[in-house]
C-alpha cells in the first residue's frame, strides 16, 4: 500500500485528498494517516491541509526500493531491491541471498559500504549518499566460461546509462572500468559460484562515484566522480534506471543470442582501450603492446612489439 499511495501523490501535481485516496485503494483513512507518516519519517517532506489532503513537497535523496521502482520500465531486472543505509558489502549480501535461493534480478542496495570490495581483495571507497553500491543477483544458463561476457555486457549497460543521464562522455577501459577523461568512475566486480558446466549464479557488483567531492590521497589521482567532471550533482534514481533498463536489454538479447554483433560493435564504439598502447598484467606476465581489436568472445586482441599477436580474456591493463 505505501508504494501505491506514493505512487499516487507522485503523479499528482496538486494535493490528493485522504477520501480520492481511500477510495482509489479501498483502505481507511486512518490507514492512508499512518503510511504518510511512516513515508514522513523515511524523509519525505508531505504537507497536509485540512480539506484539501495531501501534497508531496521534497523525496528522500534514497535509492530505496519505493524510488527506484516508480516508473522503471523493466520485466524483471530490479524488481525486488533490499535496500539499507550501511552494510559491509553488498556483493557480500546478495552471495549470501543467493546462496540461500533469492531469485534473478533481484538486487542489493546500500547507501554506504564499509567494507567495499574491488577484485583481488582490494578496497572500494564508498561513502554515504554519494555514489551507487549495488549488486545484481543473476542466474545465467551459461557455462562458467562464458561467465566474464557478463562483465562486458554490464560495463556497456553502465557507460550507456551514464552517458544517457549525464550527458558526459563515459568510456569503457576494457575489461571492467568505466572512465571519465581517464579516471575511474565506476567498477564492476562480478562473482560467481559454478560447477563445472553450469553457473550457479553471478553476482554483478557495480560501483559508481556519482556526487563524491573528494576521494583519498592514494586514489585522488585516478579517481573521479561524476560531479567533479560535470560539475553538478546528478540524480542516483535516474542513473540506476537508465542502467536496469539497459542491462536487462543486453542481457536478454546476448541470451538469446540476438543481435551479437550489435553488441559487440556497441562495446568497441565505447571502448577507450582499443587502437591503444596498453601494459597487461596477467598472472605472472607483464607485457606491452597495441590493443587492436575486440575477438568475439570479448577478448581482447593484442599484438606484441615483437609482432606477435595474442588474446586476453582478463588481467589488468594500463592505458
Ligand atoms: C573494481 O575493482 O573496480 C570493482 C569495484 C566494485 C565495487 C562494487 S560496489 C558494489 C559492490 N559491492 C562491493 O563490495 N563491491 C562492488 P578493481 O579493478 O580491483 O579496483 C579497485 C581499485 O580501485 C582499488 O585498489 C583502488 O585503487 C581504486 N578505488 C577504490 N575505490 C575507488 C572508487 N570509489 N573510485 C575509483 N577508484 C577506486
Amino acid at each position: 500500500m505505501k508504494s501505491k499511495i506514493l505512487q499516487l501523490l507522485k503523479d499528482s501535481d496538486g494535493y490528493v485528498s485522504g477520501e480520492e485516496i481511500s477510495k482509489i485503494l479501498g483502505v481507511s483513512r486512518t490507514a492512508i494517516w499512518k503510511v504518510i507518516s511512516h513515508l514522513k519519517e523515511e524523509g519525505y517532506i508531505i504537507e497536509s491541509v485540512t480539506k484539501k489532503g495531501y501534497m508531496l513537497r521534497e523525496t528522500p535523496d534514497l535509492l530505496t526500493e519505493d524510488e527506484i521502482l516508480y516508473n522503471l520500465n523493466t520485466k524483471w531486472l530490479g524488481q525486488k531491491i533490499y535496500h539499507h543505509h550501511q552494510i559491509d558489502s553488498t556483493n557480500k549480501e546478495a552471495k549470501k541471498l543467493a546462496a540461500a535461493g533469492e531469485k534473478e534480478g533481484t538486487i542489493v542496495i546500500s547507501e554506504e559500504q564499509l567494507a567495499g570490495r574491488g577484485r583481488l581483495g582490494r578496497t572500494w571507497v564508498s561513502p554515504p549518499q554519494t555514489g551507487i553500491w549495488m549488486s545484481v543477483i543473476l542466474r545465467p544458463p551459461i557455462s562458467p566460461a562464458d561467465a566474464s561476457k557478463i562483465t562486458l555486457i554490464a560495463g556497456l549497460a553502465v557507460c550507456e546509462g551514464i552517458q544517457a543521464v549525464t550527458g558526459l562522455p563515459a568510456q569503457i577501459k576494457w575489461p571492467n572500468d568505466i572512465v571519465l577523461h581517464n579516471k575511474k568512475i565506476c567498477g564492476i566486480l562480478t562473482e560467481m559460484s559454478a560447477e563445472m558446466e553450469k553457473v550457479n549464479y553471478i553476482i554483478l557488483g557495480i560501483g559508481i562515484n556519482v556526487n563524491i567531492n573528494s576521494f583519498p590521497e592514494d586514489i585522488k589521482n585516478t579517481a573521479t566522480s561524476l560531479k567533479i567532471e560535470g560539475e553538478k550533482d546528478y540524480d542516483r534514481k535516474e542513473i540506476v534506471k537508465a542502467i536496469l533498463t539497459n542491462l536487462e536489454k543486453y542481457y536478454e538479447a546476448y541470451l538469446n543470442k540476438q543481435d551479437l554483433e550489435d553488441l559487440l560493435e556497441k562495446y568497441k564504439r565505447h571502448c577507450l582501450t582499443l587502437g591503444k598502447e596498453v601494459k597487461i598484467i596477467h598472472r605472472n606476465e607483464e607485457f606491452i603492446g597495441k590493443a587492436v581489436d575486440l575477438s568475439e568472445e570479448g577478448e581482447l586482441v593484442v599484438e606484441k612489439q615483437d609482432g606477435q599477436v595474442v588474446t586476453v580474456f582478463s588481467g589488468e591493463v594500463s592505458v
